[in-house]
C-alpha cells in the first residue's frame, strides 16, 4: 500500500488532507510469472553491454538471448517475439573509502563476495496488457535472486514498466541496448564532446588515472595529441567512448582535427 502523492494546485487544504489520508491500490500488473528465471544466462546468452553505474557503484551486465541479439539498429528497431533481456546488477569491488577499484581497462569489477540481482524482461505476442496504462509494448518484467526467488514479483513489476516508459516505442522500451550499435563502452564518463566542444575543456587528474571521453554529439569528432606524432583516436562517431590512461605528469593538449578550434587539455599531477 502506498500513500497517494498529489500536486496541491488549487484544491483547498481540507480537501488535500482528505486526499492525503486516502490510500490507493498498486497499479495493475501480471498476476503470474510469464518471464521465467533465466538460470543459465551467463553461459547461454550473449553480452550486449556492460555499464558501470557510478551512483549505485554497480556493474550492470546486460545479456540477450538468441532472439534478442538479432536486432539491428535502424530508425525503428523491434525485438522479435521470444526475446529475453537480462540485466545482472552486481556490487562493484570497492576500497576502504568506498571507491570502486578499477581493473586494467579502467572498468568496475564485480565484488566476488556479493550476490547479483537478475532483472529480466521477455517479449511475446500479447504480453504486457496487464500493465494497463503503464504498458510498454509486449514486454513483461520480473527480477530474481540467483537462487530463482523473487526480488520483484510479477505483481510488483508495474514499477519496472512505469520506469521503462521513460524510454519509447522507437527503442522498443529499452534504454541502453543501442550501446552495442554505437560502441559506447559503458565506462563512467569523465569528459564529453558536445556541440563541437570538449566538456570540460580542462581536466586535472592524478597520474595513473583513466579518462573516458564520450562523444555526446551528433557528428564524428577525434582526439588528436597537439604534439606531432602523438596519439590519435581516429574518428569517433556519435555515441562512442574512448578511454585513456595517463601515467606521466605534465600537460597534454589535444584537439579535434575535423573541426577548427576544438581544443582540450588534461593536466596530470
Ligand atoms: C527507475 C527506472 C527503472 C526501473 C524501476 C527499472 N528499470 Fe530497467 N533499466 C532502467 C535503465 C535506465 C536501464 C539502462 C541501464 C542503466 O542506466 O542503469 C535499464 C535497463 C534494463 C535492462 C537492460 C536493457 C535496457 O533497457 O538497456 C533490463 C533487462 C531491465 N532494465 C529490466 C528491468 C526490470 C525487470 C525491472 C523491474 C524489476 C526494471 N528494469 C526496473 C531503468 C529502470
Ligand atoms: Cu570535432
Amino acid at each position: 500500500m502506498k500513500r497517494e502523492m498529489i500536486a496541491l494546485g488549487s484544491i483547498t487544504a481540507a480537501a488535500a488532507l482528505l486526499l492525503q489520508v486516502g490510500y490507493t491500490q498498486s497499479p495493475p500488473a501480471p498476476a503470474t510469472d510469464n518471464v521465467g528465471f533465466p538460470a543459465n544466462y551467463q553461459t547461454a546468452m550473449q553480452v550486449l553491454y556492460v555499464f558501470d553505474r557510478p551512483d549505485l557503484k554497480q556493474v550492470r551486465t546486460v545479456y540477450a538471448n538468441s532472439q534478442a541479439v538479432q536486432i539491428k539498429y535502424d530508425e525503428d528497431y523491434k525485438y522479435p517475439y521470444g526475446s529475453v533481456l537480462v540485466m545482472e546488477n552486481w556490487r562493484a569491488l570497492q576500497d576502504a573509502d568506498g571507491n570502486p577499484i578499477l581493473d586494467a581497462n579502467g572498468r568496475y569489477q564485480k565484488d566476488p563476495a556479493a550476490a547479483p540481482t537478475i532483472f529480466a524482461m521477455r517479449k511475446e505476442a500479447g504480453y504486457g496488457a496487464p500493465y494497463g496504462p503503464n504498458r510498454t509494448g509486449e514486454w513483461e518484467y520480473v527480477a530474481y535472486r540467483p537462487d530463482g526467488t523473487y526480488q520483484t514479483t510479477p505483481q510488483n513489476s508495474f514499477s519496472c514498466a512505469q520506469c521503462h516508459r521513460q524510454s519509447n516505442a522507437t527503442r522498443d522500451w529499452t534504454f541502453r541496448t543501442s550501446q552495442t550499435f554505437f560502441e559506447g563502452s559503458g565506462a563512467t564518463v569523465d569528459a564529453t564532446i558536445r556541440n563541437y566542444k570538449f566538456v570540460p575543456g580542462e581536466l586535472h587528474v592524478k597520474s595513473g588515472s583513466f579518462v573516458t571521453f564520450y562523444n555526446d554529439d551528433v557528428v564524428e569528432h577525434n582526439i588528436v595529441d597537439a604534439v606531432a606524432g602523438g596519439s590519435d583516436s581516429g574518428r569517433l562517431h556519435a555515441g562512442r567512448t574512448i578511454t585513456y590512461r595517463f601515467d606521466t605528469p605534465g600537460e597534454f593538449n589535444f584537439r579535434c582535427t575535423l573541426h577548427q578550434n576544438m581544443r582540450g587539455k588534461v593536466v596530470v599531477e
